[in-house]
C-alpha cells in the first residue's frame, strides 16, 4: 500500500487512532444520537472495518478454458506492473497531474474485458488506466501518455484521467462522476440502430450509485433494451466517505437494478474468474437484444484515491484483510491448484516486466509536445472548419 505520499489537501490528512474508541454505529444513525462528538463523527479510520468476504475456492471449477485463464493471469500482471510503473514514475515528479491507480482492482478489468469482442465498445471514469489496457491500448504510448508526451495515445492532451483509444472501441475516461453512463447508452444505441451485436461496457464507481446519471441512464437503457453492461467498481469508497455511510442500500448498484426491472448482479470483483462469468453472461444476453445488465463488483483499492492520498481513513484491520484478498496471488493459487506449473506463470510474470520496463524507456524517450500541436485534434474532424 502506498501510505508514503504526500497528502493532496483534500481533507485526506491521516489521524492519530490510537486513543478514541471505534464508532459502532454507522454515521447516519450516530448522527442523529444526542451528545455524540461531532468531530470523530468523520473520523472514518475509527469505524468498524468491512471486510471482504472468504474467498470462494469452489470457481475452480468455474467451466474456463485454460487460455482464458492463462490470458486473464497475463493481464492481471500487465495491469498491477504497469500501475506500479505509473506509481514509481510518479514519485520521480514525471507524471503530469494527478492520477488514479487501480491496483488491487485488477480481476475486474482483466474478467470483463476478456467477454469482449474486439468491437465492443468501453466507458471507464478517471480510474481508467487498467479498462484502456484490457482493451489492448499499447502499453508504451499509454505510459508516454502519463507523462504528457507526443508518443502518448493521445499525444499527451490527455493524460491520465482522459485515456481514451478509439482503434480499440476504448471510447474514454470520464471525469464527471456518472455522466459517461448516459453517453455509453449512445454507442449502444447506435449499435441497436445499426443492427450490429456489438455491446457497451461502462464501468463506474459506488460513488456514481448517488448520481442522477446512474438512474437516467438505467432507465433509459432497460426501457430502450439497449445493449450497455453497467459495471459498478464497488470498492467501498467515494474519495474518502465510505459508501456505505451514504446509502440507504447495503449494494449501492444491484440493489437498485430491480427498480429498472433488472436482476441484481454481485460478483466477487477480486476473482477475475467470477467476473469473467458474469460478464459473459451479460454479454450474450446483450448481444441477443434482451437489454440491459448491471453488474456490481466488490473490490477494494490497495492505495488512496488518487496517488496524493495516503489513504488514513481507513481502518487498519480493513486494509490489511483486503490486501490478503489480493486478486493476484489468489488466482496465482488458483492456477496451481488446476495444474499449471510455476515456472509458466513465472514466465509470464518475467515476460511482463520486461514489456513494462520497454514502455517506460518509449515514453521516457518522448518528446515534450510543443506549441504546433496546440490547434490539432481539438474537433473530431480535425479542425474547426465544420463551423463555417
Ligand atoms: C459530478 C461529480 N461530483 C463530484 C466529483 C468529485 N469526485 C471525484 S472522484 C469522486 C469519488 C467517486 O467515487 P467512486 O464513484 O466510488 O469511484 P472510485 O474513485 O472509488 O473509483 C468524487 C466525488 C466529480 N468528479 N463529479
Ligand atoms: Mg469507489
Amino acid at each position: 500500500m502506498s501510505t508514503d505520499a504526500v497528502a493532496d489537501g483534500h481533507g485526506a490528512a491521516g489521524s492519530d487512532t490510537s486513543a478514541a474508541p471505534p464508532i459502532a454505529a454507522p454515521m447516519r444513525t450516530a448522527m442523529g444520537a444526542a451528545g455524540t462528538d461531532p468531530s470523530q463523527l468523520y473520523d472514518y479510520g475509527r469505524r468498524p472495518p468491512r471486510l471482504p468476504d472468504p474467498v470462494n475456492v469452489a470457481n475452480d471449477d468455474l467451466d474456463i478454458a485454460l487460455d482464458d485463464r492463462l490470458a486473464m493471469y497475463k493481464m492481471q500482471q500487465i495491469l498491477r506492473q504497469m500501475e506500479r510503473r505509473a506509481y514509481d514514475l510518479f514519485l520521480q515528479n514525471l507524471v503530469k497531474g494527478t492520477s488514479h491507480l487501480s491496483l488491487g482492482m485488477e480481476a475486474v478489468s482483466a474478467g470483463v474485458a476478456r467477454a469482449q469482442r474486439p468491437d465492443d465498445y468501453t466507458f471507464a471514469t478517471y480510474r481508467g488506466h487498467a479498462h484502456t489496457m484490457a482493451r489492448g491500448a499499447p502499453l508504451g504510448p499509454v505510459l508516454a501518455e502519463l507523462l504528457g508526451r507526443e508518443n502518448g495515445i493521445l499525444k499527451g492532451k490527455g493524460g491520465s484521467m482522459h485515456l481514451a483509444s478509439v482503434e480499440h472501441n476504448m471510447m474514454g475516461s470520464y471525469a464527471i462522476i456518472g455522466a459517461h453512463l448516459c453517453i455509453a447508452n449512445g454507442t449502444a444505441w447506435s449499435a441497436q440502430m445499426r443492427g450490429t451485436d456489438q455491446v457497451t461496457v461502462a464501468f463506474f464507481g459506488d460513488g456514481a450509485t448517488n448520481i442522477g446519471a446512474f438512474h437516467e441512464a438505467l432507465n433509459m437503457a432497460a426501457t430502450w433494451k439497449l445493449p450497455t453492461i453497467f459495471v459498478c467498481e464497488n470498492n467501498l469508497y467515494m474519495e474518502y466517505t465510505p459508501i456505505d455511510l451514504v446509502s440507504a442500500v447495503p449494494n449501492p448498484a444491484a440493489d437498485r437494478a430491480g427498480a429498472y426491472g433488472l436482476q441484481s448482479i454481485i460478483v466477487d470483483g477480486n476473482d477475475a474468474d467470477e467476473v469473467y462469468v458474469a460478464a459473459a453472461a451479460a454479454v450474450s444476453k446483450a448481444r441477443a437484444g434482451e437489454g440491459p445488465s448491471l453488474i456490481e463488483a466488490k473490490t477494494y483499492r490497495h492505495g488512496g484515491h488518487s496517488r496524493a492520498d495516503p489513504g488514513k481513513y481507513r481502518p487498519d484491520e480493513e486494509v490489511e484483510a483486503w490486501l490478503q484478498r489480493d486478486p493476484i496471488p489468489l488466482y496465482h493459487q488458483r492456477l496451481l491448484r488446476l495444474g499449471v506449473d510455476e515456472s509458466t506463470l513465472l514466465s509470464i510474470q518475467q515476460d511482463v516486466a520486461a514489456r513494462v520496463d520497454e514502455a517506460t524507456e518509449f515514453a521516457r524517450s518522448g518528446a515534450e509536445p510543443g506549441p504546433q500541436h496546440l490547434m490539432s485534434d481539438v474537433w473530431a474532424d480535425g479542425g474547426s472548419a465544420w463551423r463555417n
